[in-house]
């Protein structure tokens, strides 16, 4: 695997799924695969689980490790190409990704969108620009529209907590206090959809009127404003919160009537509850819900270990460091 940005990096799905489960069984089967090799995970935002889950699954398989919040600790990045840099950007990304290059194997990148540009965030701009320079393979850590690792884990997750063959997954929409991406939702929207193509879940996102996801990530998915309709029979309460894609990055509603709570949980066919956290209690979710034994968002971030660690493997296994940057060639 030369890069992990969205679902079509993975060839094969089932397979990689398999893969996170069985190095779930056996942690440090392959501890000899990262040796003398260095993976380098840099934040332009703040994370918890992301940034820690990700290094226990580097140290699994034997990689050093280097972490850097880049937007606190680094100079200020420049993504555009041909600008004068007479402002308060102080080093391109053309150099300071290639520069990153030198010193890791494999670089990680977490960067949201700005939410105000559209385009650019849609572009993918600061991935793609890490993507062309960096010189060795790629690792979303979620980008401004995409967060597949968290997508990886939520699948395996799904996959062991399913009671029937073709668990039907609900994909709703809870309110927020703040503007968040809809990279989540996204990423969830595209890998339920190729999932559901596999025969493995059955797909249905509810939101509210103007939520829209980008159909490149809805798909075929039904949609419905009706989230009591969408519980019905459920198996998987997935809830998430976006900002609008169409009014871009602005807060609709926050309606309460949206918020998880046990009477809608009723509905479900005693559905397992699902999120990526963080997550705020009360505003998406109601403690009830949150604290009841449906709930797997502990054992759902625990699995980001393991969906981290198969992709690691992936792009490491049957290359040395040479391999790994000749690979990372642009197209
Ligand atoms: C981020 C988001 O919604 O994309 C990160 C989730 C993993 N969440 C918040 O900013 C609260
Ligand atoms: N779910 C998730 O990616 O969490 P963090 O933002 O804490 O990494």
């Amino acid at each position: 695997m030369n890069q992990f940005l969205s679902v079509h990096d993975v060839p094969d799905l089932l397979a990689l799924v398999q893969e996170a489960a069985a190095l779930k069984q056996a942690p440090f089967a392959h501890q000899d695969l990262g040796k003398n090799r260095t993976l380098g995970l840099l934040f332009f935002n703040t994370s918890l689980r992301t940034r820690l889950s990700t290094q226990r699954a580097a140290q699994n398989l034997g990689l050093n490790v280097m972490v850097m919040n880049v937007s606190q600790d680094s100079w200020g990045l420049e993504f555009e190409d041909g600008v004068v840099m007479n402002g308060t950007k102080a080093e391109h990304v053309k150099e300071a990704a290639a520069v990153v290059g030198q010193y890791c194997e494999i670089i990680g990148v977490r960067s949201f969108p700005t939410l105000t540009d559209r385009e650019s965030d849609y572009a993918e701009t600061v991935i793609n620009q890490f993507r062309r320079y960096a010189g060795v393979p790629l690792l979303s850590l979620e980008s401004a529209t995409r967060h597949p690792l968290q997508s990886l884990a939520d699948l395996l997750t799904i996959d062991e907590y399913k009671t029937t063959a073709r668990p039907k997954v609900v994909l709703t929409w809870a309110p927020h206090v703040k503007a968040l991406p809809q990279a989540v939702p996204n990423s969830f929207a595209e890998w339920m959809n190729a999932a559901q193509t596999l025969g493995l879940v059955d797909f249905i996102i509810a939101h509210p009127k103007g939520y829209e996801l980008h159909s490149d990530f809805s798909g075929n998915a039904p949609v419905t404003e009706n989230q009591a309709e969408a519980f019905e029979g459920a198996d998987f309460i997935y809830a998430k919160n976006w900002s609008s894609y169409r009014e871009y990055g602005k807060i609709l509603s926050q309606d309460p009537n949206w918020m998880v709570t046990p009477e809608k949980m009723a509905l479900t066919n005693q559905a397992k509850f699902m999120h990526c956290l963080p997550v705020r209690r009360n505003i998406v979710v109601a403690d009830a819900v949150l604290d009841s034994p449906d709930s797997i968002v502990i054992q759902q971030a625990g699995n980001r270990v393991w969906a981290a660690q198969a992709v690691l493997k992936r792009m490491l296994e049957n290359r040395s460091s040479d391999d790994l940057r000749k690979a990372a060639q642009p197209d």
